[in-house]
């Protein structure tokens, strides 16, 4: 459709074609372009095509999103706020028997708040919340401003350090079935999810999972456009991703 409307437009500027054959193409290229970005958001319309079908209802990044952001809406109500992530903390709490004073406790509340304030807040602090099509949107807008072209930018410019961590309990820097079992029952995930998850997230199938892996996993999760095609391992990060 871009290159046909940029053909026509040139055409016109050098007066080559008729007023019937300017109507016959602006009618057609309308056509052609009603019927290529069908369902496709305002915002995402002058994006390459990856991206494009990665915006429409129903793609498999969508679906992939919409898994990440039901394990973060926390009381399930449609939006991300900062309550959201205190039921999170919380729930590491009881799962982890933490005291108030404890450290562990305390850095999982300065971690969530970090993420919330740098992740979902639009505001940039713990106020406001995110929806859905907000997450889907700031993704894969970051993704085609070429926000993180490579795994070390993305750590960088990203909470994934910080969510590691809170899967990593003990801060020795592998996560174990344990911490990985603590963190799954901590966001309310599916319980018959989390080994095979785990199996994915094991690259070298030792038994626990390393820094390294876990960022490319996150790097792959949200910069791949389909939940499916050209994925790289990670495609299951936050539970299974459904078909359609
Ligand atoms: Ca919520
Ligand atoms: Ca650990």
């Amino acid at each position: 459709m871009q290159r046909a409307g940029q053909l026509v437009f040139s055409a016109l500027g050098r007066g080559q074609l008729s007023e019937a054959q300017q109507l016959a193409w602006a009618l057609r290229s309308a056509a052609h372009g009603y019927a290529t970005s069908a369902g496709v958001p305002a915002w995402a319309k002058d994006l390459p095509p990856q991206w494009q079908a990665a915006a429409k209802p129903g793609s498999s990044y969508r679906r992939k999103m919409q898994v990440h952001f039901s394990r973060i809406d926390f009381d399930g109500n449609g939006t991300v706020a900062w309550d959201d992530l205190e039921q999170i903390v919380d729930s590491y709490k009881k799962i982890r028997k933490l005291t108030p004073s404890s450290p562990e406790l305390k850095s999982l509340e300065e971690g969530h708040r970090f993420v919330f304030a740098n992740f979902w807040s639009p505001n940039k602090d713990l106020t406001g919340h995110s929806t859905l099509e907000d997450m889907v949107r700031n993704m894969i807008l970051a993704n085609n401003a070429g926000l993180w072209k490579n795994i070390d930018e993305f750590v960088e410019r990203t909470p994934v350090r910080v969510a590691f961590s809170f899967i990593d309990g003990d801060g020795d820097g592998i996560i174990t079935v344990k911490e990985f079992g603590e963190f799954w029952q901590a966001h309310k995930l599916k319980p018959e999810e989390c080994s095979k998850v785990f199996e994915e997230l094991d690259l070298d199938k030792d038994g626990t999972i390393g820094r390294a892996d876990y960022h490319a996993a996150f790097f792959n999760w949200f910069t791949t456009p389909h939940a499916d095609k050209g994925h790289g391992p990670g495609k299951n990060l936050w539970g299974i991703v459904p078909s359609t």
